[in-house]
């Protein structure tokens, strides 16, 4: 008898690639996953984790219903609980805390960016809560925010690589990103990507590793882990001094350009060579290239996020871009154009659905991250009266037109001042509660611990600095609850554990990094009673009567909301697959740049404004001064979380097909450095900062410099009862206490260690 076969048309969600594919059912049963070659989005690319998504959904593993804690924190001993209870429970706590000791005594957390990542931040602002934390700090933000300051726009750009104008950039860089041996970053996809890369006259790779594209590449720059904003700086001063600058366009479209020259002028190859290891010959010739091979894009990498000087040197790169003529040109760095006929629900081209504004004004400045927090809180417990009372009576006299005027202005740069005066933040442009900070505060109990956390997609006690400080956090948090697909070892320090469901589980249009389009995601299964966060954020929000910010009944009706400007309903959405805005390429020539000065801002006064250097500087992303103190102890350069095509961050380690292709987790180290440590190749060995050690498999190659060392993030082991979350976790050996100033991001690139082994061959679990 023939099966019934079936195939639905839908979006992979493993990663943030947005892949279109094909979803294969036999009787119902989803049996296989295939790219669409039709996709002019992913043009039938699919990647081991997408194929994976089968195993997945059906993973015997995997929650399927409520769960309450009847052991202790972290014992892992549970009882099976309803929707009904889990949610009146969860109802009962968020509305007594908002009653007894205000909004901002709750909290919810979450990793990257994931579907739900909107409904979450707007059901933080509507409760009133400012404590709305997430990874951006170290992820994103700072390359957001060099956007926004730099050309006025919240949508970074990207290389024009999916050909709307028929071409694709002569010249490209890819900067401290691995894209096409990944899937996907940040929704560009690894197969398009490789094909510019293909068609590329010239292709430069920045990276401490040789990867597969540095190896064919054009030029290999292998750079000091940590050091790209000298790099960037020393780019632009070569560009400058040997007058490859866009005379136009730095002429009609930017200001600042005098104090740039001046400013760069001690930024020479030179200079840089000794920061970055790069000899001075080698920056010249990749600025020449990347300037005179036109158009040229950069491709740039969460390597860019993670060090403590993100934000300039992402600001540096952003001006390396538009001194060179290559921002929104048809082959360049392009902004697209998002799609006008659906409500856009991607917090970077719609600002409203992440609810800023619902936020009481006062709430904004009692962040556990912000300075006036703190001051409220010696108020509170007596100290500090006299500046407290100063505080309130600034608060009252300016928040208000303060508020008005972050609505009533125009560009995000403005928006982001505002925000930043109001929330008093110690970092001023991380845009969420700083994570680390968060952590600290719960521990310490400073400014105040919050009595109720949500984690939702975030597994921060392997994906996070310091984990043991934040299990000790954890610990200390009266209420707990998680949401995920799996028991993590996060999720073991919950009091409610909520089933989530997976894309292959979902109704959606989906929209948040490829703005030019949207996408269908269709729901062709249900296990078990997962749910879809979006409905479980929904209902609790309507429950605590927030129903005027979240009107909708559920998130399938928001979903039709979204699409009602284009006149359809979601199964001829779903028919249709995908909706597309056209390209309009120099955009900048009718409507100027989005910023205050309505051009690019090599110099920002809206930075200065704001206490932040007005001009990209370096510094030093050494990590902390202990490490420092002890360096003969600690000689190599510790460089971590280049990604894996198997894993999405802490993500399928228990997904056979996946697990099979990497097992283990891994350090990169050169063949001198390892028989000088009598290092064999697939060795268990430690790798030791004064913070801790941890374990990995060394893995013995002359793709690093025999003083780098690179490592995987992200590793535990469901397979063992306490799932060994501490053995081999990167992230055990970063202490959360060296931040990047203005943003607030960590050195997960950059941290002095030492390797040895680990008892040769023997791995002792
Ligand atoms: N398969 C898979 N795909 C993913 C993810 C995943 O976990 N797995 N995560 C997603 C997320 S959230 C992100 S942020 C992106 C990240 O993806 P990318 O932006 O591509 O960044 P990474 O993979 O972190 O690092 C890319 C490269 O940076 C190099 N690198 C390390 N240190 C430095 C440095 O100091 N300078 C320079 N120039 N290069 C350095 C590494 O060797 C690596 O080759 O990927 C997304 N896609
Ligand atoms: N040392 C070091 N650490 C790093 C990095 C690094 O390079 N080096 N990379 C950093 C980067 S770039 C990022 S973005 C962060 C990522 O950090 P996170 O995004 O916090 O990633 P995970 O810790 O893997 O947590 C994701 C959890 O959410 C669950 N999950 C996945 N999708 C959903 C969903 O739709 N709903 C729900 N409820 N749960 C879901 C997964 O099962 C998993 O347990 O990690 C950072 N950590
Ligand atoms: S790259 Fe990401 S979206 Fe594409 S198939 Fe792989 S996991 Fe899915
Ligand atoms: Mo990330």
């Amino acid at each position: 008898m023939n099966k019934m076969k079936e195939i639905v048309p839908s979006t992979c969600r493993m990663c943030h690639g947005g892949c279109q594919v094909n979803v294969h059912l036999e009787e119902g049963r989803v049996v296989k996953v295939t790219g669409n070659p039709e996709s002019v989005v992913s043009k039938g690319y699919l990647c081991p984790k997408g194929a994976a998504s089968p195993e997945l959904l059906y993973h015997p593993d995997r929650l399927t219903h409520p769960l309450r804690r009847i052991g202790a924190r972290g014992e892992n001993k549970w009882e099976r609980i309803s929707w009904e209870e889990a949610i009146q429970e969860i109802v009962e706590k968020l509305a007594h805390i908002k009653q007894t000791v205000g909004p901002q005594y709750f909290a919810l957390l979450h990793g990257t960016t994931r579907p739900y990542v909107d409904m979450a931040s707007r059901f933080c602002n509507a409760y009133g809560t400012p404590n709305y934390v997430n990874v951006a700090h170290n992820c994103m933000g700072p390359r957001t925010m060099a956007s926004v300051f730099t050309i006025g726009s919240m949508v970074a750009p990207v290389p024009d690589v999916y050909e709307p104008g028929g071409i694709t950039p002569k010249c490209i860089v890819l900067w401290g990103s691995n894209v096409t041996e990944i899937g996907s970053a940040q929704g560009m996809n690894a197969g398009i990507m490789k094909r510019a890369l293909i068609a590329a006259e010239k292709v430069i790779v920045i990276d401490p590793r040789r990867t597969k594209e540095a190896g064919r590449s054009s030029q290999w720059l292998q750079i000091m882990p940590g050091s790209d904003g000298a790099l960037a700086l020393a780019m632009i001063h070569v560009i400058i001094a040997e007058d490859l600058i866009d005379h136009e366009f730095v002429r009609d479209y930017t200001v600042g350009y005098s104090e740039l020259l001046a400013h760069v002028g001690e930024y020479s190859p030179e200079w840089a060579e000794k920061i970055t290891g790069v000899s001075a010959e080698q920056i010249r010739l990749a600025a020449r290239t990347y300037a005179s091979v036109r158009p040229a894009a950069i491709y740039w990498g969460s390597a860019i996020d993670a060090s403590k000087c993100s934000f300039q040197t992402a600001r540096a790169i952003m001006i390396l871009r538009a001194i060179t003529g290559n921002i929104d040109v048809p082959g360049g760095d392009i902004i697209p154009v998002p799609v006008t006929n659906v409500k856009l629900k991607s917090q970077f081209v719609n600002s409203e659905i992440t609810g800023k504004l619902l936020l009481p004004i006062q709430n904004h400045r009692l962040a556990v991250d912000s300075i006036a927090a703190k001051k409220q809180s010696e108020f509170l417990s007596g100290k500090g009266m006299a500046s407290t009372f100063k505080f309130l009576n600034v608060l009252q006299k300016k928040a208000y037109p303060l508020l008005t005027k972050l609505s009533a202005k125009k560009t995000p740069a403005a928006q982001l001042k505002t925000l930043s005066k109001l929330r008093t933040s110690k970092y001023p442009l991380c845009p969420v509660t700083h994570p680390p900070t968060f952590w600290k505060s719960i521990t310490a109990n400073d400014p105040y611990r919050v009595q109720a956390l949500w984690i939702m997609g975030s597994n921060p006690l392997v994906t996070m600095t310091d984990p043991l400080e934040t299990e000790k956090a954890l610990k200390l948090v009266d209420f707990v609850v998680v949401s995920d697909f799996f028991l993590t070892p996060t999720a073991h320090y919950a009091d409610i554990v909520l089933p989530a469901s997976m894309w292959l589980e979902q109704d959606d249009v989906v929209n948040t990094f490829e703005q030019w389009c949207v996408t269908n995601r269709k729901k062709v299964a249900q296990i078990g009673e997962t749910r879809d966060d979006r409905d479980v954020l929904i209902e609790i929000a309507r429950k605590l009567k927030l129903e005027k910010a979240f009107p909708w009944e559920n998130y399938r009706a928001f979903v039709d909301e979204m699409l009602e400007p284009a006149n359809l309903d979601f199964d001829s959405f779903s028919n249709k697959q995908i909706i597309q805005e056209k390209m309009r390429y120099l955009k900048y020539r009718e409507q100027g740049f989005n910023t205050p000065s309505k051009k690019v801002e090599l110099f920002s006064t809206t930075l200065l404004d704001m206490n932040i250097s007005p001009v990209p500087v370096y510094r030093a992303a050494v990590s902390s001064g202990a490490v420092v103190q002890s360096r003969d102890k600690y000689p190599l350069l510790l460089t971590s979380g280049a990604k894996s095509m198997m894993f999405f961050h802490s993500e399928g380690r228990q997904i056979k097909s996946l697990r099979k292709n990497n097992p283990d987790p891994i350090l990169e180290i050169n063949h001198s450095a390892a028989a000088s440590r009598g290092i064999n190749d697939g060795d268990w060995v430690y790798i030791e900062t004064p913070a801790c050690r941890v374990k990995m498999k060394a893995r013995i190659t002359d793709a690093v410099l025999p003083e780098v060392v690179s490592a995987a993030h992200g590793w535990w082991f469901p397979e063992t009862p306490d799932y060994g979350w501490q053995k081999s976790n990167i992230n055990m050996l970063f202490t959360a206490d060296n931040f990047d100033p203005d943003v607030g991001s960590e050195c997960l690139r950059s941290v002095f260690c030492e390797v040895y082994s680990a008892m040769p061959g023997a791995w002792e679990g």
